[in-house]
């Protein structure tokens, strides 16, 4: 059994063979320019919610120990007790009954914002698994949320996933629950979302049709490898959606022929000498084709940052730096480090006494006249009406 979640935020142990804090790791190997390590190869444990992955994980660790002595990772913050000793818990480093208090989120808000605090340290936590490799350990399980969207849906899911597999082989496990996939429709709905995130993660991918202690897990593989078999069973589901779910598994079908699957039990253990050697077959896959890839990755990340300007030393071609901290209250003044909350032209100019003065006369003698040439001309109209009316009488 892990040990007992922390209780702050900020509290941060990493338990197991006397690891310190994940505060405390000073990142010593961990750089850009050194490639991708032989070991520890990564296994990210994916699936939907109840499909197995703890139990899962838990019958991997079991299998694999004597081989490839597993290093293991808990990155579901919500989870009571894992069956398994991690070395690494995410529990440990953030306590999300808190993060909901403090930030007043939900459950689903807290899980995904535990998992952004933790992703901070990731650079420590990918320290952490490079010594794990350096200690004997060939691999590093990873455990994740309950809810697959939030590591497949989030930022730090995809920092997580990336930033692993720029540093160490890595590979996705989708753990599928064969038990509730016998209705066609729901079957076809955990296959798009296995494709998905097989197309957002481009890593090496095994499916593990999970639960083959209760249901057999034959009519899965009949599914994806006989198109008409999946018709058939079509035919006999009432469903609005079944001309939609046709169509999918038409496209799905390129998805499916280079997939790797297999049935194991969670439970029993039952499938998962297979599954390890599917398992290395997906490493041997990881060396040949995505490596070079994320090789390649690494590189364009390396000139990149070769190539980035210090913002400093362009101070001037960038605009007028605007101070931190600045006070919004304070009144808007026109020195040279303040922010325009105005464009210039349209803030009040401060004028001298005597400047104002003057312009106030100005402005009062410009009146003045304009009044008396008012009257002025007022008077004048008046005159004349008066003269016409005049000559009127003098003609009757
Ligand atoms: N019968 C059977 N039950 C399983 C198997 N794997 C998992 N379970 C059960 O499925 C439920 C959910 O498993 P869990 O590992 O917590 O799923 P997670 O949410 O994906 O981590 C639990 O009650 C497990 O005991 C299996 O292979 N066979
Ligand atoms: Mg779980």
């Amino acid at each position: 059994m892990s040990a007992k979640p922390g209780t702050s935020v900020a509290a941060a142990t990493v338990v197991g063979n006397g690891n310190p804090s994940i505060n405390d790791i000073n990142l010593e190997a961990l750089s850009l320019s050194e490639g991708i390590r032989e070991s520890p190869v990564c296994i990210i444990v994916l699936g939907m919610a109840g499909s197995g992955k703890t139990t899962f994980t838990r019958s991997l660790i079991q299998h694999a120990q004597s081989q490839f002595n597993p290093y293991v990772v808990n990155l579901d913050p919500a989870c009571r007790e894992v069956p398994y000793a991690a070395h690494i818990d995410i529990r440990d480093t953030v306590n999300y009954k808190e993060v909901m208090k403090q930030y007043q989120l939900g459950p689903n808000g807290g899980i995904v914002t535990a998992l952004n605090m933790f992703t901070t340290k990731m650079p420590k936590f990918a320290e952490l698994v490079r010594r794990a490799g350096e200690r004997g350990h060939k691999w590093c399980i990873i455990d994740t949320p309950g809810q697959i969207e939030v590591f497949t849906w989030s930022a730090s899911g995809n920092i997580i996933t990336e930033g692993l597999a720029t540093m160490f082989p890595t590979i996705v496990v989708y753990v599928m629950d064969v038990v509730r996939s016998t209705c066609p429709t729901t079957f076809m709905s955990n296959m798009l979302y296995a494709c998905s995130i097989l197309y957002k993660t481009r890593l090496p991918f095994l499916v593990a049709l999970n639960k083959i202690d209760l249901k057999e897990c034959s009519f899965v593989q009949e599914w994806m490898t006989d198109f008409e078999a999946f018709q058939d069973a079509l035919e006999k589901e009432q469903s609005y959606v079944n001309n939609l779910t046709r169509t999918m598994s038409l496209t799905l079908d390129t998805f499916y022929e280079n997939l790797i699957t297999c049935g194991v039990s969670a439970k029993s253990g039952v499938g998962f000498s297979t599954l390890l050697t599917h398992l290395l077959e997906c490493v041997a896959e990881y060396e040949r084709d995505y490596k070079p890839v994320y090789e390649k990755m690494r590189q364009q990340r390396l000139a990149e940052q070769a190539t980035v300007p210090d913002p400093a030393a362009h101070i001037e071609e960038a605009g007028v730096a605007v101070p931190l901290g600045l006070d919004l209250r304070d009144p808007v003044s026109n020195t040279d480090n303040s922010v325009f909350l105005m464009a210039p032209s349209l803030v009040p100019q401060q004028l001298d006494a005597a400047e104002q003065e003057m312009e106030t006369d100005a402005k009062g003698d410009l009146e003045d006249q304009n009044f008396q040439s008012f009257v002025q001309n007022h008077m004048t109209a008046q005159q004349s009406k008066r003269d016409k009316q005049q000559q009127q009488e003098q003609q009757n």
